[in-house]
């Protein structure tokens, strides 16, 4: 049955337009439990999701819709390893990843978990050669560089996590990442680098990525130059593929590999090796905490009944504004610093898994599926688009993700900075009336100006204090949430095909741009643009080169 028809769509549908005369202002005064009732506890994370336009009978009507869509089917199958990711037939197991107990994970009648073990052990033997001076570069120096090339799944997981644990992690290892195919990241990243003492991670699931590709060929060039041997390839560059014989090609020996599998989606991945600069940077103990951390949230998902389980909560929340209310987008909002790549970790996660527009048999939806998702750390969006958020003219729900303790104490900056979290999820909900501004005196003129509407949804996502273990509930908590969207939205989140197409595009372009010879096939738009790059190019154009 289509989304839209079923009774369930239809009675939040009409209970939409009854709530939508409410006050966030007028539903706490009349609960004082409130705060409490619209709170739940899984694992460390506390989410009040009190500071939403919702009551009982929402929360009921969305839980149907949940069940109607079958929710907890496909959450049975996602960690029976059936093939929920149908365009690509394949399974979806990236909780295999981060498994703890004895009980098989089982997907195609094969249990993955020795090979999972076997691929986290090899990780920390190296991890721990690195982290201890043993691996010696070709010339005999220990490495103090690594550097990861990778892009998308393979580069904003870890680049996320390791700058949210760097806490954790040794100060004396940099680690750094390259992923776009400007030139600019890797020479800047490289910049003052000993070539003997830098040691590359080609991070690809496929290993054909164009932009990894050509990273990697000028990373292993640097390196050559330097050190001036192809055997110093050997001791400078490791591989995290899921393909050997492309890594063999590309003169990585496969001992050096660390391998995944096709039931691991790249923005799934961060467990996976794709996770071994976070495991180089914190260590295997820490990265051993982070996966138990994913692993609780895991099961709190896979076990709790609908009503009491967080991910559904908030991807029903997310469903409740983006087809009901006309939201276009969510905010993440981290309080804590170490967090800043974590909105832009979950851009990806979100935007790529439920930017869809058809369901899963193909059909062309009439309702919208994911929202857009944005978000930088506080303190620093309130000076700069919050206005938009608390006076604009769009509803955009907000998560706040705060910790009670700081990992640097330094005066009262912890104290300020957690009731900058509160005060703005208190004002974006309460907002402050014409009446309230005038008692303060304002001219009247200004009052307008000065009034906050108020009835603005957020969640508070509060944890204890930012560890390996928090961090990996966090993040499994929004993988799951992106999950039950998906599900009710009756879309396939695991593929991408949105993301080929430019790709087929950008490589006729390459060769149109190298030989200055547009193509008659192309639009006038283009056509106009590549002749002034020509115009305006400091390289001549190859008029004989073969189109490569
Ligand atoms: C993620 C996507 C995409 C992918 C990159 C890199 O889910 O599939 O972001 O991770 O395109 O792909 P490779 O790891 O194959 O280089």
């Amino acid at each position: 049955m289509n989304l839209t028809d079923r009774p369930e769509w239809q009675a939040l549908q009409t209970h939409s337009l009854q709530i939508k005369d409410a006050h966030l202002r007028d539903l706490f005064a009349a609960d004082a439990g409130r705060g409490v009732s619209f709170s739940l506890q899984a694992v460390d994370i506390l989410a009040d999701y009190s500071k939403n336009l919702i009551t009982d009978e929402t929360l009921e009507l969305l839980f149907k819709l949940a069940r109607a869509t079958q929710v907890e089917d496909m959450r049975r199958a996602m960690f029976a390893g059936e093939k929920i990711n149908t365009t690509e037939n394949r399974a979806v197991l990236h909780t295999a990843l981060r498994h703890q107990s004895d009980e098989p994970v089982m997907t195609d009648g094969h249990d993955v978990m020795p090979e999972v073990r076997a691929v986290l052990q090899k990780m920390a033997d190296f991890s721990n050669q690195i982290r201890s001076g043993q691996w010696l570069g070709h010339s005999g120096k220990p490495i103090k560089n690594i550097i990861n090339i990778g892009i998308g799944g393979s580069d904003l997981g870890p680049v996320m996590a390791t700058e949210a644990l760097k806490y954790y992690s040794q100060r004396d290892l940099n680690v750094q990442f390259v992923s776009n195919v400007d030139a600019t990241q890797l020479i800047e990243v490289t910049r003052g680098l000993d070539p003997a003492e830098t040691l590359f991670i080609i991070a690809s699931k496929t290993f054909t990525t164009d932009e990894t590709m050509t990273n990697a060929t000028s990373a292993r060039q640097w390196v050559l130059e330097a050190l001036g041997d192809e055997s110093a390839v050997a001791k400078h560059f490791v591989a995290v593929s899921t393909n050997s014989e492309k890594v063999r090609e590309f003169g990585i020996d496969t001992t050096n590999m660390f391998e995944f599998w096709d039931w691991v989606g790249g923005r799934y991945s961060m467990t996976s090796a794709i996770g071994l600069p976070i495991m180089v940077a914190i260590g295997p103990d820490n990265f051993q905490q982070l996966l138990e951390g994913f692993y609780a949230m895991d099961e709190h998902f896979k076990t709790a009944p609908l009503e009491q389980n967080l991910p559904v909560i908030l991807a029903l929340l997310s469903v409740w504004y983006g087809n009901f209310f006309g939201a276009e987008s969510e905010v993440i909002l981290p309080y804590d610093q170490y967090l800043h790549r974590f909105a832009a970790y979950f851009q990806q996660g979100n935007m790529e898994s439920n930017g869809k527009s058809v369901t899963k048999d193909g059909q062309v939806v009439n309702y919208h599926t994911g929202p857009v998702i944005w978000g930088e750390p506080g303190t620093n969006g309130q000076h700069a688009f919050y206005q938009l958020l608390h006076q604009g003219t769009r509803l955009i729900p907000a998560d706040f993700i705060g910790f009670a303790q700081p990992l640097n104490g330094l005066g009262n900056h912890h104290r300020k900075l957690t009731a900058n979290l509160l005060a703005q999820t208190q004002g974006l909900a309460f907002g402050k009336t014409a009446a309230e501004v005038r008692a303060d005196g304002v001219a009247e003129a200004l009052v307008p100006h000065r009034t906050f509407p108020g009835n603005r949804p957020s969640n508070t996502i509060l944890l204890p204090k930012l560890t390996p273990k928090t961090l990996g509930q966090l993040v499994a908590l929004y993988e799951h949430k992106i999950f039950v969207q998906g599900v009710i939205w009756n879309i396939n989140s695991f593929d991408q095909w949105g993301v080929e197409l430019g790709k087929v595009l950008a490589q006729g372009l390459v060769s149109q741009l190298k030989t200055g010879q547009p193509s008659d096939q192309n639009d006038s738009s283009t056509n106009n643009l590549l002749a002034t790059i020509q115009r305006w190019s400091s390289t001549p154009a190859e008029p004989d080169a073969a189109l490569s």
